[in-house]
Order: C-alpha cells, then structure tokens, then sequence
C-alpha cells in the first residue's frame, strides 16, 4: 500500500489527481476518478459560472469523495468561477496558467484547500506565501499549456524551495513515472492525458484514438511567440499554426487561427481542424481502462517499482 502525507491531508485513499482538462474534465470523469480513490478535478476552462455550477452541483450527487475544480487563470471568466467555487465550497481547487494569489483569501476562508500548478520557484515560492496547501509542479512533457522546465528539473527544485506537499505532474503515464517522481521527493502526482482515456471521459473518440494511436515524437509545442505554449499532438492545425508563427502573420491573425480549435477537437472530434492537447507520455498510454482501474494498475506498479528501488544498492 502506497500512503503519503497527501492522503491523510485530502481524505484520499492514493496520492493522485486527474488533471483538469479544458473541454474533456467533467462531472463525470472527476467523479470517476474520485470514487476510484484519487482527486477527480473539473476543469472550469474557458466556460461561465452556470456551467460550472451545475457540473460540481453533478459531481456532488455522484460521489461522497472529495474532488475538485481546476480554475484556468487566463479564462474571461475568472472571477466568475472563482466566485462559484467559494460558494459552492469544492475541497480543492487547483490553478493554472496563471498566478492565482488575488483569488487565494477568499478560497481559503471558505475552507477550500488551493493547490496551485506551478512552472517555477518562483510561483512556488508566492503560492506558500498566500497560503496554498500543496503545489503541483508541472513539467513541459505535458499537454496543454506548458512552462519551459522539464519534470526532472523543476520537481526537486520546488520541493527544495518550500515546505509544503509537492505532486508532480508532466510525463507521467504509469507507475514507473509515480515511482520516479516519489524519488525527486514529490509525495503525489498529477496525470492527464492517461485519464484523457478513461471510459467514463466524455472527449470525443477521435481524440481518444489520437491519443492511444501516438508515439515518442507525435507530439509539439506551438504559441511560444504568443507567449503560451501549449503541447498538442501533430496534426494538419498544429502543424499549420507552428508554421505561421515563423511567418510574416501579425499577431492578431495568430490569436485567431487558434479560436475554437479545442472546442473542434474535443467535441466534434475534427481531425484536421482541432487543437489536440496531449503529453509526451501518450506515447505510453496504450488502452482505455475505467478511472477506478487506471488507480489501482498505476499504484500496484509503483508499489513494484519502490520495492525494487534499492536493487543497485550494495
Ligand atoms: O494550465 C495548464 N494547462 C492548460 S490551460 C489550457 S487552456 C489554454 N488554452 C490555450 C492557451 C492557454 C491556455 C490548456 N492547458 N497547466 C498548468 C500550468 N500552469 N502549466 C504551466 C502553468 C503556469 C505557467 C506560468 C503557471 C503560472 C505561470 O506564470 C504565472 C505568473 O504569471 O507568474
């Protein structure tokens, strides 16, 4: 059996959250994972506080575990969903893409646990300050929007700067990754793209099959000249979009290829058209599986991996 501090902190019963995906992490999917003994995590994206309502309103009725709400910084409706989560008083929330002291206070005096994702020491450093109660160090291998660090790199050096539970995330796929990254000292871990694939994940079959179907270097980072760069697997949009961003296009023309094109690929499935975001380590994830078995497979594998970690020690 596999315990860390951040079981005991949460009331989960294995140190893992779903990350939450734009347009794929919903009610279902994070009450899936929260009922197979991890952190279930809706993803607020881009969408308003009604939507966000009524899928934690959703979650609530499907489990009686914690989950809960990643809030996407950069969204227009940030303060919205800020608001509807300290209203609907979700255990967790986690942040990205973005620094997310402003909205700390009133999470924490609702009595929500905030776990910011961080890129950097810095964030890291800001987030304990504010009062977070765990950080998520995410590496560059994942999917979505990314910072410059690799996993490698930045979890020890998060886990140096503060004192406070650090989970991992970015190039983590199976209990090989969980195992390494209780190594660089993380006492969790955060996994998207293998619950990307999950039965009960409600994206679009296209996208799942993208995702299985991937290998080592399927995937690219494109919008670094935008100044957000985000990991998506190579198809006809982002290698056009990669293409344009070394062009003469204004920026504005840039902005716009990208308008909808997560929507395209998560919904509609569009092949051609749709921003696929996935992690490097999809190149691993080779079934789809329920939540609940994803847990239990990923955690006997550590467990393996762990017991065997002293095997070179003479
Ligand atoms: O947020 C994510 N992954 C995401 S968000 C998203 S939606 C989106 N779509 C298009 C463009 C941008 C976003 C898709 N995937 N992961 C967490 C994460 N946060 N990764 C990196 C960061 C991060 C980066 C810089 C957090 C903070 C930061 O700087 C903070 C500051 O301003 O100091």
């Amino acid at each position: 059996m596999i315990k860390t501090p951040l079981c005991e902190l949460l009331g989960i019963e294995y140190p893992i959250f779903q990350g939450g995906m734009a347009w794929i992490a919903d009610a279902d999917l994070a009450a899936a994972v929260s009922n197979g003994g991890g952190l279930g995590i809706i993803s607020a994206m881009n969408a308003g506080g009604d939507w966000l309502r009524d899928q934690i309103r959703k979650a609530k009725s499907m489990t009686d575990k914690p989950f809960g709400v990643n809030i996407m910084l950069m969204s227009p409706h940030v303060d919205e969903v800020a608001q509807v989560v300290a209203e609907e008083k979700v255990a967790v929330v986690t942040t990205g893409a973005g620094n997310p002291t402003r909205f700390m206070e009133k999470w924490i005096e609702a009595g929500i646990k905030v776990i910011p994702v961080v890129a950097s020491v810095a964030l890291a450093k800001m987030a304990q300050r504010a009062g977070a109660s765990a950080v998520i160090a995410e590496g560059g291998e994942s999917g979505g929007h990314v910072g410059d660090l690799t996993t490698m790199v930045l979890v020890p050096q998060i886990v140096d700067a503060v004192d406070l539970p650090v989970l991992a995330a970015g190039g983590i796929g199976d209990g090989r990754g969980v195992a390494a990254a209780f190594m660089l000292g993380a006492v969790g871990v955060q996994l998207g793209t293998r619950f990307l694939v999950a039965n009960e994940c409600n994206v679009h079959e296209n996208y799942k099959k993208k995702v299985l179907k991937a290998g080592d270097v399927d995937t690219i980072m494109t919008g670094k000249r935008l100044g957000h760069p985000v990991r998506q697997i190579k198809n006809q949009f982002s290698r056009n979009y990669f293409k344009a961003e070394y062009s003469s296009i204004s920026d504005e023309e840039l902005e716009k290829m990208g308008v909808g094109s997560l929507y395209k690929a998560a919904i509609e499935g569009n092949e051609k058209e749709g921003s696929f975001l996935a992690g490097q380590i999809s190149a691993i994830v080779n079934k789809e599986q329920p939540a609940a078995e994803i847990i239990t497979e990923i955690f006997a594998e550590a467990e393996e991996v762990l017991k065997g970690a002293g095997k070179w020690v003479k």
